[in-house]
Order: C-alpha cells, then sequence, then structure tokens
C-alpha cells in the first residue's frame, strides 16, 4: 500500500520523483526500513527499459549464450591452514612469520576489484559476486588474499549499481570465511578523492576490519610518507595487516632518469617499513615495471627490509607474466592476478597463464589448475554482461611505458574524453598526458594524482593549449579546479617539492600548503554528523552509513533516495539491471531464500500527452503495471 501511495504521488508520475521527491515529501518516507515488493522492482525495470541505464544510449537487450561453467568444485580442505587462520588465531605478525616460511609464490585474486575497475569501469555487481563466491574459495583454497574492496569499488557501488558497498563486503566475508580479504586503501583520501581527517581515516579503517577487511593495501598518491603512517597505525590498532605501498613510476632501467631511482624506492621502503608497515607493496599501477626492472627491485627490497614483497602491476603493455616471473626469481613473496577471462590490457596478467609460465619452477603457486580454468568459465559467462563499459582496449599498449597512465584510469579517462567531444583526438589525449606529467615535475600518477594530470591533459586539449600557452598567458586561463587544488598542496607534497614557475602561474598569488593537509583538517564529530544524517534519511543511521555519508555526501544521499524508491536491486540479474526487459521476455528474480517472482513484461503502451508509458506486467501469476515517464 505503501508504494501505491508513491507510485500514485502525482511528482512520482511526473518523473521529478528522481530528484527531488523524498525531499520534498519526508513524511511519506518515514516507514520502517527494509520495505521491498515487486513493484518497486517493476518500476526500477521499468525505467531501464523504457529510458535505458544512466548516460549510456538506450538499447535493445542483448541475447547472451548460455555459459559453460558447472559449478561441481572439491569441499573446502577441513583443517586447511592459511593466511586467515593464522590471522584470526595469532594475529598480524604471525602470519610474517607464516609468509617466511612460504617458499612457494602466493596469489592475491583481484577479480573483484582491481580487475573489474580497470576493464568495466568498475561496474561488476554484487549479485555476480555472490554467484561465485562459494565456488572460488573451493576451487582457490591456496590463495593468500582476494583484493574485493576499496579503491574505485566503493563510490561506484553507490553511484552506479544503486548497492550498498559494506553489503557487499558483509555478504562475500560470510561466504568465504577461509581466505584473507583484502582493500585498497587511498591513504589519506581513504576511499576518495580528498583528504579526510584522520579520525574519519582511523574510524573507517576500524570498521571496515570489524565487517571483514584484513589485509589493507594503504598508499598514497604522491608516495609522500607523511599521510600513510596514520592509516598503517589505525591498521595495526585493528590487529590487521598493514601492507604499505611503493607506487612505481619511471624506469630504473633507465640511467638518464634519475628521480625514480634504485635508491628512491630502497630509501621509501626503509621509511615504510619503520613506519610500522607489515608488508611491502610494490603498487605497479600503469604496468611500467619491465621483467629485468622488477628482478632487480625485488631482489634490492628484500635485501633492504626485513618484510614480505607484494607485487602489484597492470598488464597494459603487455609483459605482466614475464614481470612476475622475473620477480618470482628475485623471491617476490605475493603476486596479484585475475581469472584469465579478466585478465590482461589495463587489468592484472592471468592467474592461470602466471601457473604455466611457472611449470618446472620450484616457484609454481600450489593451485589446482583444472579447478581455476573451470571456474574461470563463470567469469567467461558473465564478462558480456558489462559488455557496455568495456574500455575498448583488447591488445597490448606499449606506449603506455612513455604515457605512464594507470589502468584504472585508461577506461576512465577515454569516457570522459569521449564526454567533451575529444573521442577521435584520444592520441593527442594520451601524448598530452605525458607532457602535463613532465611539466608537473614527473610526478606519481595514481588516483587522485592521476586525475589531476588527466583533468589538465583534456583541458588542454580541448582548449588547444601547448606547453608554452600555459607559461605564456597562464595568468589568463582558468585552470581546472583539481590542477588548483593539487598546486595547493591539497594532495600533499611530491617527490623533489613543485616546479615553482607553474605553481605560481596556477595559484595567482595564493599561498600554498607545505605542512600535511590532514594536520589541519578539523577531528569530525561523529554524534553530530549522525543526527544531521538521522534527520536526513529519516531514521537512525549504521555506523557504515555516518561513514560513506561523511566520505560522499551527496552520492549517499542520492543512494538511499534510489533505495527507498525501487527497495533492494541487488537482486536483479545482471543483463536485466543494465538493459531492462524486452517484451514478452520472463525473467526471476530471486528475493530472498525461498521467495523468488517470475515476472514477465507483456506490452508497453503508448506515450500519453505527458510521455507517460504503461509497462503491464505479470508478476508470479498475478496482472501489474507501472507508469513510466518517457524521457526520450
Ligand atoms: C585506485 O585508487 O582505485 C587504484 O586502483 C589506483 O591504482
Ligand atoms: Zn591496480
Amino acid at each position: 500500500a505503501f508504494m501505491e501511495k508513491v507510485i500514485q504521488h502525482p511528482e512520482f508520475i511526473s518523473g521529478e520523483a528522481e530528484t527531488t521527491f523524498i525531499d520534498n515529501t519526508p513524511a511519506l518516507f518515514a516507514i520502517p526500513r527494509s520495505i521491498d515488493n515487486s513493484t518497486q522492482k517493476m518500476q526500477y525495470i521499468g525505467d531501464i527499459t523504457v529510458n535505458g541505464y544512466g548516460d549510456l544510449d538506450r538499447h535493445e537487450k542483448k541475447y547472451y549464450p548460455e555459459g559453460q561453467f558447472k559449478a561441481d568444485f572439491k569441499p573446502f580442505p577441513k583443517g586447511l591452514v592459511t593466511a586467515k587462520t593464522i590471522l584470526d588465531a595469532q594475529g598480524a605478525d604471525a602470519v610474517n612469520d607464516w609468509l617466511k616460511q612460504q617458499n612457494k609464490l602466493l596469489l592475491t585474486d583481484t577479480t573483484f576489484r582491481d580487475a573489474h575497475q580497470s576493464l568495466f569501469a568498475t561496474r561488476m555487481r554484487t549479485h555476480d559476486m555472490l554467484g561465485i563466491a562459494d565456488g572460488m574459495q573451493k576451487a582457490l583454497p591456496n590463495l593468500f588474499s582476494y583484493e574485493m574492496w576499496g579503491g574505485a569499488t566503493f563510490d561506484v557501488a553507490y553511484r552506479f549499481l544503486v548497492e550498498d558497498p559494506w553489503e557487499r563486503l558483509k555478504q562475500l566475508r560470510e561466504k568465504m570465511p577461509h581466505t584473507l580479504f583484502q582493500m585498497l586503501f587511498r591513504g589519506s583520501n581513504a576511499v576518495g578523492y580528498k583528504n579526510y581527517p584522520d579520525n574519519v581515516l582511523a574510524e573507517f579503517i576500524k570498521q571496515a576490519a570489524t565487517d571483514g577487511i584484513d589485509v589493507f593495501r594503504i598508499f598514497d598518491s604522491l608516495n609522500w610518507v607523511p599521510q600513510l603512517e596514520k592509516s598503517i597505525q589505525a591498521v595495526r590498532d585493528a590487529g590487521k595487516i598493514a601492507e604499505a605501498a611503493i607506487c612505481y613510476t619511471g624506469d630504473i632501467l633507465d640511467p638518464t632518469k634519475h628521480k625514480y631511482d634504485l635508491k628512491y624506492y630502497q630509501d621509501l621502503a626503509k621509511e615504510l617499513a619503520a613506519s610500522g608497515a607489515h608488508i611491502i607493496g610494490i603498487k605497479d599501477m600503469a604496468g611500467l615495471l619491465k621483467p629485468e626492472a622488477a628482478y632487480e627491485l625485488v631482489s634490492t627490497l628484500k635485501e633492504s627490509v626485513d618484510l614480505p614483497i607484494h607485487l602489484h602491476t597492470h598488464d597494459t603493455p603487455g609483459n605482466g607474466v614475464s614481470t612476475y616471473q622475473r620477480a618470482a626469481a628475485a623471491g617476490v613473496d605475493i603476486v596479484d592476478v585475475a581469472q584469465s577471462a579478466l585478465s590482461g590490457t589495463t587489468s592484472q596478467p592471468s592467474m592461470e597463464s602466471l601457473y604455466y609460465a611457472l611449470t618446472d619452477n620450484p616457484r609454481q603457486p600450489d593451485l589446482d589448475i583444472h579447478a581455476a580454468e573451470q571456474l574461470n568459465r563463470y567469469f567467461e559467462g558473465i564478462r558480456p554482461f558489462y559488455g557496455d563499459f568495456a574500455n575498448g582496449l583488447n591488445a597490448p599498449v606499449t606506449e603506455n611505458y612513455t604515457a605512464q597512465m594507470p589502468g584504472g584510469q585508461y577506461s576512465n579517462l577515454r569516457q570522459q574524453a569521449s564526454a567533451v567531444g575529444l573521442g577521435d583526438r584520444w592520441e593527442d589525449v594520451k601524448r598530452m598526458y605525458a607532457t602535463v606529467n613532465q611539466m608537473f615535475g614527473d610526478i606519481v600518477k595514481v588516483t587522485p594524482s592521476s586525475k589531476v594530470v588527466g583533468d589538465m591533459a583534456l583541458f588542454m586539449v580541448q582548449h588547444k593549449l601547448t606547453e608554452d600557452d600555459v607559461y605564456a598567458k597562464g595568468d589568463t586561463i582558468d585552470f581546472p579546479d583539481s590542477v588548483v587544488r593539487f598546486f595547493m598542496g591539497d594532495l600533499g607534497q611530491p617527490v623533489g617539492g613543485f616546479p615553482e614557475k607553474l605553481q605560481k602561474i596556477i595559484l595567482k598569488g595564493k599561498t600554498p600548503l607545505t605542512v600535511r593537509p590532514g594536520s589541519l583538517a578539523k577531528p569530525v564529530d561523529f554524534a553530530t554528523v549522525k543526527a544531521e544524517l538521522a534527520e536526513k534519511i529519516k531514521n537512525e543511521p549504521t555506523k557504515e552509513e555516518v561513514l560513506s555519508y561523511l566520505m560522499y555526501p551527496d552520492v549517499f544521499l542520492d543512494y538511499h533516495q534510489r533505495k527507498e524508491i525501487y527497495g533492494d536491486v541487488s537482486t536483479l540479474d545482471t543483463p536485466t539491471f543494465f538493459q531492462g526487459m524486452r517484451i514478452g521476455e520472463k525473467i526471476e528474480i530471486h528475493v530472498r531464500p525461498g521467495k523468488t517472482w517470475i515476472l514477465t513484461l507483456n506490452e508497453i503502451g503508448e506515450p500519453d500527452i505527458e510521455g507517460n508509458r504503461t509497462l503491464y506486467f505479470t508478476v508470479n501469476g498475478q496482472r501489474s503495471e507501472v507508469v513510466i515517464n518517457d524521457k526520450s
């Protein structure tokens, strides 16, 4: 009855409900949570069917071949000692001792995080993860960890998938209790793009640890150690594993380049070890670490610090497996791989390829390759569902050794370029990206510093500006906000400092920060924020909701509003979620164990004078209809 009231409400019908409905009609929404009914689902499916998904052009739902996956894995070995059982029973230092005893190369599977972030704009839905979670753990019992949270997944879940990332974490944790869960944490930028106060970082880490994260890979987008220290400490305080990451940039094999040489990385690793890291991560976000460089770097770090080394690369230029092979020879402890169907190019190298590359090598990972190959079929089956978000890269790009663009940014920036009409100037944008990097003093480029370089490159190509133009008439140029903030020191201090001349031009007389921005930020008063949020959502928020609201106030409120309107859309299958339904199609929605709705879309009516169409469904045999405003 409640949804009847909502759906018949004039504002809802008019289609304005999407943005302003809840703000203007709060009383209607002061209701208990967990209302979920089939009308809400029809409303969502109807909207997608009529208007398409997000910015994508509306298209007829595609047909997908039947998947070739069969779930007949052996049960998880009883009593198997894993890094997870050790962490839970004995703590993080015991995991380090255990790591030191391992001779075989250990693996982190990134399929649920970086792989889809780098291949199809982070759109993998919890639905498709839960569909294989149990099988995945059975197929890969000896894995070190799953990277399945953090980076862009947090923001994208709310913004584009109408999903709660905390729920994803808790649900996967329940299905995968035996393996470490790992997240990517952007140091003082947490899972966002700006600096957050220290107490927000600490609280976020504490909650993530409570809900299931075991390993926190922490990095700073400028490799500025003062920005990592608070997070490392918070992870230690939570009893979890602090993996402090070095972001790899430049090329240690190039004798003409001195800024990021072997000594630079060696000193950085020592600093991170002294700051309390349990593991040293090498985060090669753009795939720049060539095989011999990997050998040299890992050998040097192994000699310099008494900590396990965990290597992360992207396969953008196509040499990822060779890089891991040489890193393995140098004694790297753990490497990041993805399931083959979601590997290669801007993603991680393939788990299965690496296994075969190490045949007859004493360090070949302990992997049931046939189980892994069978598991991979699941991902072959779901990848096509996300085709609309693919970055278009199907082959290695060796020019990335010059452009140095992170895997996760490649698809994003390309979309941004298309959005401002520069789709056919992609090669120019990439070249400009490299130029801007040099103008900025050759900086570490990873979220969010990579975004600053990308914004400036797009800006210059769009406005037909050369490097010389920027110096000659910079005082009349309105630079992108992110660029101004970068030169203000809002992201911290780059290696070797800012290029002074350009900094003066961009700041136009403003005085930049030279201290850690977090040291100036006032601590957040959680009780006040909680009260403010309670007022906005007309409900007592959870700790997780308060943290999400602090990270992304508008994104969170918008998510909350859509959740109230549509209920839990995570139960929809992925093609339906992104593409709606065909006329005559029948789908099943598994609402909860023992409860299924069978939904048929029978007919879509012609639009009335206001553009409203009636969609006629059958739900479990009963006729039902919803009205959708056609925005075309
Ligand atoms: C992120 O910060 O999301 C990254 O993946 C950086 O490489
Ligand atoms: Zn990455």
